[in-house]
């Protein structure tokens, strides 16, 4: 069963964290969130919970709310645009059909923003995709494949950028790459 987002969750998850001493070593210990996982409905989660999951297995504190661009613009707004002031460091957002929430995420913040085009009717997702890539220029969207995939990578792609000022983040995500180059066969079985 899909985990039921609530606007609780999104209240507690605004409050601001606490100040934190300039280092390297010390964001993951931290229970505030440096990723923001958005969706554009509770329809998308089948496939976002891949980009929670994969964040879970780095140790990297995510918030998870559900925003649309069409249907709640006003709440989206606010929380995209507190997001940088909360500490959020980077925004994923997913979304299908006319997939209008990236791009809205990204007009407010500077913060880079992931897009996750889901699956759909659309020569499976096409729509999406195409919507999420065909940003203007002055307001990018980092847009990743269409579905798990583009999750989990667009979870991967945070590590990454988070990586580069945390060295914790840096080592599990190299252990992470160790891993699974480590699981891949040589022979099918
Ligand atoms: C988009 O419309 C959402 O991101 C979702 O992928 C799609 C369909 O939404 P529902 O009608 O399933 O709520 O805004």
């Amino acid at each position: 069963m899909p985990r039921k987002l609530t606007r609780r969750t999104v209240a507690s998850s605004r409050r601001k964290p606490a100040a934190k001493k300039a280092s390297r070593k010390t964001s993951h210990k931290s229970a505030a969130p440096l990723v923001g996982i958005v969706m554009g409905s509770q329809s998308d989660w089948d496939t976002m919970r891949h980009a929670e999951e994969t964040l879970k297995k780095l140790k990297i504190p995510c918030e998870v709310s559900i925003h649309s661009a069409h249907r709640t613009p006003d709440r989206l707004a606010d929380y995209a645009g507190g997001a940088k002031d909360r500490g959020i460091k980077v925004i994923i957002a997913g979304a299908g059909m006319a997939a209008a929430l990236p791009g809205a995420v990204a007009a407010v913040t500077p913060l880079p923003v992931l897009g996750v085009p889901m699956e759909g009717k659309v020569s499976g997702g096409l729509d999406a995709i195409l919507a999420m890539v065909q940003m203007p220029g002055g307001i990018p969207v980092g847009t990743l494949a269409v579905g798990r995939a583009g999750a989990v990578n667009a979870a991967l792609l945070s590590a990454a950028v988070l990586a580069l000022s945390d060295t914790r983040i840096e080592k599990a995500l190299d252990k992470f790459r160790a891993d699974q180059t480590r699981a891949v066969p040589v022979k099918p079985s």
